[in-house]
């Protein structure tokens, strides 16, 4: 049926709205006066400003969106929906359906519907990424502004341009309330990331109440010094001004662009004033029917969609964005044609793939006693495997000299304001930021890292759960991994990291026992697209095992291996990780002279091991042998599966202290003798 409102534009707006409200209503839960309120702003981008193809949501030159708001879920799907944005496959085929259909949003925030409570990445194509805690998104958005800016570098042509695209990002005060929406705009202001854009919902009024309770800053300004051209909207729902808006993005060249967009929460709702019905409560079917009312709608139909309404995104973006993909397919022709290596890359990327040979220089070390610290083996393999990925790129929060997260070789160069084409990222200390950024590179196809000081996962650790939530390949280089980082005492000595690291679901940690060990840990987690890994790295050296007594550090892809045996029945077993791997060795030796049956575990990565077949599991820690010791710098926490009732632990238990770190083993009593007493 049609309905009083004569103009499309604004029907269109007003069925993103309705869509939104009875969701929420429906659900009776979530918050659908943001939804209401920004309505005009997904209106305009999408139909009317965005590079996009709705049939090709994965299309790798489309405009990015992110609702870095995400508390205002409906808003994206409903705008999903009437855009009719199709559904892709696992493997990323586009299938004759939408991705998000009616029946979704009837079922909003209901099991089993894609349109859950927050968009959540690869639910449904048209989520380019997970938000909800706020500031997330709009740090991800810098890490795909770096990614397009890093692929237009390195792979358009004076003939082709195959990327130009550009990202959006939708955020609300909480987001620029937080911390690491700071961290990551001072970090764009910096690159001069003129393809970015976030919107930004002034709407004065957060859960609370009126932004005057605690939040009074000018925006603008801080923006303004943070590098960025700050435009202003006074009104969302003059379309033309948010046009005149992104225009003035457009025509920025050097810096990245905020649009403060004055809005009100609940637009149409008669009792918008009701801060609670506006924010984490739906309005009440009551209220709902008579913003409809407002808006000429038929009060009382549930998730009416008026008759052209679909048509006319159709015909404004699904024709636009027909004819760019289109022509970029023209283009990314020609492309193989005349630059088939660089075509290759490509494709690589395209398909989240590893290029043939990438692991044919992983270095092999030599057995030393002396040994090596791992962050320095580390470094050597990460620079022999992204020499032959041409896609991998990151860097370090300020640490780079200590992270050995320095790409090195011939070409790789720095990425530096309007100097896009380089491999080393230099995210200054912003650690939380670099992390989000670097989901945003890693959701971008490149193969993104991110390296600190290992007690510093603190503060990036809100970004490794959400790129292990979102089944991102984010590699962490986490180096001073314990006590053993020595003098700078207990602030910078990681005592209960491996464990809370380990505690993520998803994410793979890895401690490698010894350089053999790294390269192999690397080999692992380089192959495993699905999940984050994080490398914990020492500072100080430890011996590189000789592999022709020891077995072959092959055993790292499971996890956990017998690294050395007994004849017979095992009297102990001795397990260990990293630096303390050696301790381990070292007591089985002095066990061994006396006449105990002693068999080593390396236990690089517990995620793995869990992930074994019992057998495997029984055949490294015979269920029989209830004599276990585990020695790690760190807490006891995690290891307690595995060492069982009986087990002992030789670790810490409070925090380190400041010392040489020889002596600082010592004071702790994580040393050779302690395992050989605990083992007895
Ligand atoms: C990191 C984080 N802290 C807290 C929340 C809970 N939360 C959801 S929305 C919101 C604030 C809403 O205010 P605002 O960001 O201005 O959005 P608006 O209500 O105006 O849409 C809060 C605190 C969250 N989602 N993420
Ligand atoms: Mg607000």
């Amino acid at each position: 049926m049609s309905v009083a409102s004569t103009d499309i534009q604004n029907l269109a707006v007003d069925t993103i709205r309705t869509l939104s409200m009875d969701a929420v209503q429906t659900a009776n839960s979530g918050h659908p006066g943001t939804p209401m309120a920004l309505a005009p702003i997904a209106y305009q981008l999408f139909n009317h400003t965005m590079q996009y193809d709705p049939a090709q949501p994965l299309w790798p030159n489309r405009d990015r969106f992110v609702l870095s708001c995400g508390h205002a879920s409906m808003l994206l799907y409903s705008t999903l929906h009437l855009a009719g944005v199709k559904a892709t496959d696992k493997s990323g085929k586009v299938l004759d359906e939408l991705s998000i259909t009616l029946e979704d949003i009837k079922n909003f925030r209901q099991l089993g519907s894609v349109c859950a409570g927050h968009p959540e990445y690869a639910e449904a194509a048209g989520i380019e990424t997970t938000t909800g805690p706020l500031g997330a998104g709009v740090s991800n958005s810098v890490g795909m502004a770096i990614s397009q800016k890093w692929l237009a570098k390195n792979y358009n042509t004076a003939d082709h341009t195959l990327f130009d695209y550009n990202i959006f990002a939708l955020c609300s005060d909480g987001d620029l309330m937080e911390g690491v929406a700071c961290e990551a705009a001072s970090l764009a202001g910096h690159l001069q990331l003129d393809n970015l854009c976030w919107l930004y919902d002034d709407n004065s009024i957060t859960i609370e109440g009126d932004t005057d309770l605690s939040f009074s800053e000018n925006v603008g300004e801080r923006f303004k010094g943070l590098g960025w051209n700050v435009v202003h909207v006074a009104d969302v729902n003059d379309l033309s001004s948010l046009a005149d808006a992104i225009d003035q993005f457009r025509a920025c060249e050097d810096k990245p662009t905020i649009i403060i967009c004055k809005t009100i929460i609940g637009y149409g709702a008669p009792n918008k004033q009701n801060t609670h019905g506006a924010h984490g409560a739906p309005l009440g079917w009551d209220e709902v029917e008579l913003a409809k009312k407002s808006y000429g709608f038929p009060p009382e139909e549930k998730f009416h969609i008026p008759d052209g309404v679909i048509e006319h995104f159709r015909e404004h973006l699904g024709n636009r964005g027909q004819a760019a993909y289109a022509s970029w397919q023209e283009t990314w022709n020609a492309y193989q044609k005349a630059n088939p290596k660089q075509a290759a890359e490509l494709q690589s990327v395209f398909d989240r793939k590893l290029p043939a040979g990438w692991d044919k220089d992983i270095p092999e070390f030599e057995a030393s006693e002396k040994g090596d610290a791992t962050r320095n083996s580390s470094g050597k393999v990460l620079n022999a495997i992204a020499a032959n990925v041409p896609f991998m790129i990151g860097g370090s929060a300020d640490l780079a000299p200590s992270n050995k997260s320095d790409l090195k070789f011939e070409g790789a160069g720095d990425f530096l304001p309007q100097h896009y084409g380089g491999r080393n990222l230099h995210f200054g200390i912003r650690e939380h930021a670099m992390a989000g950024a670097v989901n945003g590179i890693c959701l971008s196809g490149l193969r993104g890292y991110a390296a600190t000081f290992f007690v510093f996962t603190d503060y990036m650790r809100g970004a490794m759960r959400l790129s292990a939530i979102m089944h991102q390949p984010t590699l962490y280089i986490l180096t001073h991994d314990s006590i053993g980082v020595g003098e700078d005492g207990p602030t910078h000595q990681p005592v209960e990291h491996l464990t809370a690291c380990r505690a993520i679901p998803g994410l793979n940690v890895f401690r490698p026992g010894d350089a053999n060990e790294v390269a192999e840990c690397y080999r692992t987690a380089m192959q495993i697209d699905d999940h984050p890994s994080a490398m914990v790295l020492s500072r100080q050296n430890m011996p590189t095992l000789c592999r022709t007594k020891y077995a072959p550090a092959a055993g790292c892809a499971k996890g956990a291996y017998v690294l050395s045996d007994c004849e017979g029945t095992p009297d102990v077993i001795l397990m260990g990780s990293g630096s303390e791997l050696g301790l381990c060795v070292s007591a089985a030796e002095e066990l061994t002279s006396q006449g105990k049956n002693v068999r080593v575990v390396s236990v690089p990565c517990m995620e793995l091991f869990e992930d074994q077949s019992q057998a495997y599991r029984d055949q490294v820690l015979p269920p029989e042998v209830t004599n276990r010791v585990a020695v790690e710098a760190g807490i006891r926490m995690c290891w307690d599966r595995w060492i069982g009732s009986q087990g002992k632990f030789v670790g810490m238990s409070g925090y380190g202290a400041s010392g040489p770190y020889t002596e600082v083993y010592e004071h702790f009593g994580i040393t050779k003798d302690a395992v050989v007493a605990a083992a007895k």
